[in-house]
């Protein structure tokens, strides 16, 4: 009885998602020159596949879950369940068009044509909005189609917009934000969803403990209640004497959000001595 997992076999989300199994103790080594693999310390056997056909193989239940981005889960509208956004290959479908081109809004695209290789999410946007525009359907190098004269628009990916700036064009209207989301079939077998679930709880534990911090500092008695009050903690900051009287060693943990700012703070109300330690994992 084991969890099978399906993660793309090289791309942007191959390294990312061997690392969140890894930081969630399953050991799988990365699958270059193999389909499968097994995990060590987890009951988990590791398909590599194409992103694409990763939400085919979840909704057949051949994999029991998988990581994919939503552009590719959206596009393939499969039948599968998403259990969870995980925070990496974050980007956008987006509308791009010529540098030069004056954007008006959708109807600018009316009757002229768009390449993309997303042709499902480009014709819903197209039909959410009334516009009438045909689609070229190319499953690579988008960006190119309208300097060669096949589009006059595309609908690509999009992330630091680097690529669209080096042919040309210009981002005009994201139509879809996207991340890598953890999916299951909808006839996962009771064993493997009991297996999911521990496997969410420590997916859950990694992320959280990469928002916060953990931070030890020196107190002077005469300023404790002031720093106390600014270090709310897990449940409430711990406070320790220090071998020299009148002092205290304060331990707490701060949302990375607030870190710049917190620090200031405890530095004005009197902390010294502030040690910043990154937190493995976190169990609340
Ligand atoms: O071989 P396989 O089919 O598995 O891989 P693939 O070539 O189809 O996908 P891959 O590895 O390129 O991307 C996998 C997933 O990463 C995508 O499905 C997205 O969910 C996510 N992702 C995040 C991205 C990007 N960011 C991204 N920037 N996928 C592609 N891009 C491309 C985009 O298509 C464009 O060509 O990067 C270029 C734009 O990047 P910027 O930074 O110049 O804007
Ligand atoms: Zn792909």
């Amino acid at each position: 009885m084991k969890l099978k997992i399906a993660i793309q076999k090289s791309g942007r989300l191959h390294e990312d998602s061997i690392k969140l199994l890894n930081d969630c103790g399953l050991n799988v080594k990365n699958g270059h020159n193999q389909l499968k693999s097994n995990a060590e310390n987890f009951p988990a056997e590791v398909y590599f596949l194409r992103d694409d056909d990763i939400p085919q193989y979840v909704e057949d239940g051949v994999a029991h879950i998988g990581f994919v981005g939503e552009n590719v889960l959206y596009e393939k509208a499969k039948t599968v369940e998403v259990v969870e956004q995980v925070g990496f290959g974050k980007c956008r479908l987006s509308i791009a068009v010529s540098k030069n081109d004056e954007y008006t809004g959708p109807q600018f695209l009316e009757g002229k044509k768009i390449a993309t290789s997303y042709p499902f999410l480009t014709q819903k946007f197209l039909t959410e909005n009334g516009v009438n525009c045909e689609i070229h359907e190319i499953s690579g190098s988008v960006e190119l189609a309208p300097g060669i004269g096949l589009a006059d628009a595309v609908c690509d990916l999009v992330s630091s917009g680097f690529t669209l700036f080096m042919n040309g064009l210009k981002e005009v209207q994201p139509i879809l934000q996207c991340q890598t989301v953890l999916i299951k079939s909808s006839v996962l077998p009771h064993e493997q969803q009991t297996l999911l679930d521990q496997l969410v709880f420590r997916i859950r534990s990694v992320r959280k403990a990469k928002k916060y911090k953990y931070v030890l500092l020196n107190a002077p008695q005469a300023s404790l209640d002031a720093i106390i009050s600014l270090l709310p903690g897990m449940r409430s900051p711990t406070v320790l004497p220090l071998a020299q009287s009148g002092w205290s060693s304060v331990h707490s943990v701060i949302e990375e959000d607030a870190f710049w700012t917190k620090i200031e703070q405890l530095k004005a109300a009197g902390a010294e001595g502030i040690l910043v330690i990154p937190i493995e994992k976190m169990i609340v």
